[in-house]
């Protein structure tokens, strides 16, 4: 089974790249991100919950997120591996999730790193925000779904680097050029697996 983790900052392109990854290599796709913003749209508990973080540009308690993730992991059979985009945020998260995946006799191949520099960053997201109407893609919210990034989910790329699983590729660009690094990566990953 391979099991890669699609890393990066708010807007570096992980929900974009994942759709390139599903269509080629048909692994299941697990955004966090995705995932919350169901609970929202169907106001459950979890949702309303997690919304006043999200509107504050605040990680969901990691409680929330990795309850959701097993359940997901564990109503999922079959698969010929997952992305997971978006989570581990935090560096418990990230022990969270080996040790979910211990428990099914499988672990984390590779962290591929998504570089975008913050001015980019902020570019994509305001210009998103203008389409979707994303309550999150706001000047004040993406300040400091940053500095959240920064503080707590940066050392997540550290934790998998001390295992010699981090592979990071600049995240500027066409999409499709920025898709074939990613490719080479999941190859050279898949060989070593
Ligand atoms: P997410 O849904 O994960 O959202 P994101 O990081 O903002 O977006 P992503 O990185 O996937 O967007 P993409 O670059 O593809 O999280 C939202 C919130 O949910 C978090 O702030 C947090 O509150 C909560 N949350 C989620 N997971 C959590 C967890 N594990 N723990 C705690 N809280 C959690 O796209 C951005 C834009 O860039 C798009 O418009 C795209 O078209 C564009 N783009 C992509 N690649 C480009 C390129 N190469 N050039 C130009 N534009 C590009």
């Amino acid at each position: 089974m391979f099991n890669l983790i699609l890393f990066g900052p708010p807007g570096s392109g992980k929900g974009t790249q994942s759709a390139n990854i599903i269509d080629t290599y048909g692994f299941k796709h697990l955004s966090t991100g995705d995932l919350l913003r169901d609970e929202i749209a169907r106001a459950t508990a979890l949702g309303l919950e997690a919304k006043k973080y999200m509107d504050n540009g605040q990680l969901v308690p990691d409680e929330v997120v990795i309850g959701m993730i097993g359940a997901k992991l564990d109503e999922t059979q079959d698969a010929k591996g997952f992305i997971f985009d978006g989570f581990p945020r935090t560096t418990a998260q990230a022990e969270a999730l080996d040790k979910l995946l211990q428990e099914k006799g499988t672990k984390i191949s590779v962290l591929i790193s998504l570089e975008v520099p913050e001015d980019e960053l902020k570019k994509r997201l305001l210009l998103r925000g203008e389409a979707s109407g994303r309550s999150d893609d706001n000047e004040e919210v993406i300040a400091k779904r940053i500095v959240e990034y920064r503080a707590k989910t940066e050392p997540v790329a550290l934790y998998y680097k001390e295992q010699g699983k981090l592979e990071q590729i600049h995240g500027v660009g066409e999409i499709s050029e920025i898709f074939a690094q990613i490719k080479n990566k999941i190859e050279k990953a898949m060989a070593a697996n």
